[in-house]
């Protein structure tokens, strides 16, 4: 609920100062569910989240309401004599059947939305992540082919509106809207590249290419962190993306490809 307030505030301002506020999705304290979508994939996964809620809200419901009735129905002093059958067919075929249906209305939407995740075929870019111990190395070879390392900004060196443990000192920049194809791999260990906000968790494996992608739908700067414990510092290889118009994303890129070819 506080959440949701601080949320409807932040939005208020973003109004009030137009071009001022970017939105910026990130862990916040004592946060219980998940950030705020801000892809086609995320809000697909948001939702499939909420059936599945009601879901196993309703068996354990049903399940909970049981044992209670058994409890009081069959209760000692109202059964002084022991029933004595032990099985009932109906019943059986019933509780075998009926798993078996919530599970297929359960498998269906679940399978599209693996394949909806799985792979971009009509990409518009790639992004190259290489998860290495412990930070990680970008390349963009649709643009030139640079590269470059993102470490975290230590605790000391921290600026005013840096994030301890999610800021480092070289961001990825992605443009608006367009479906951007990451493949991972790593150098060492297993790594796995995470951005909540966007519905992707991808493990980068040493000696092989895994691929998933995003679209990002608002602009601002997205948090995510490694997650696949790969050692001491795995919680030291944050993940930030800046998420920007078409324009800026290319003006990005001609400052990158001098700063890191
Ligand atoms: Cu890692």
């Amino acid at each position: 609920m506080q959440n949701l307030r601080n949320c409807n505030i932040f939005w208020v301002l973003a109004l009030l100062i137009p071009g001022q506020v970017i939105f910026a999705d990130a862990p916040k304290n004592w946060q219980i569910g998940f950030q705020n979508a801000a892809s086609p994939v995320m809000e697909q996964l948001i939702s499939f989240h909420n059936l599945m809620l009601i879901i196993i809200a309703c068996i354990a419901i049903l399940v909970i309401g049981l044992i209670f009735w058994v409890i009081w129905r069959y209760r000692a002093s109202k059964n002084p004599i022991p029933q004595t059958w032990s099985h009932n067919v109906t019943l059986e075929v019933i509780w075998t059947l009926l798993p078996v249906v919530i599970l297929l209305f359960m498998a269906y939407p679940s399978f599209r939305l693996l394949y909806y995740m799985d792979a971009a075929p009509q990409a518009d870019m790639t992004i190259k992540v290489i998860g290495k111990q412990w930070y990680w190395t970008y390349e963009y070879p649709d643009h030139g082919n640079f590269s470059f390392d993102s470490y975290l900004v230590p605790e000391k060196d921290l600026k005013p509106g840096q994030l301890r443990l999610l800021s480092v000192d070289n961001p990825v920049y992605v443009p608006v809207n367009k479906k951007i194809r990451i493949l991972t791999t790593a150098n060492d260990v297993i790594h796995s590249w995470a951005l909540p906000a966007m519905g992707v968790k991808k493990d980068c494996v040493p000696g092989r290419i895994n691929e998933t992608w995003f679209m990002a739908t608002k602009p601002g700067v997205y948090y995510g962190q490694c997650s696949e414990l790969c050692g001491p510092k795995h919680g030291m290889m944050p993940i930030e993306v800046h998420v920007v118009s078409e324009q800026e994303f290319n003006q990005w890129v001609e400052r990158a490809r001098k700063k890191y070819e």
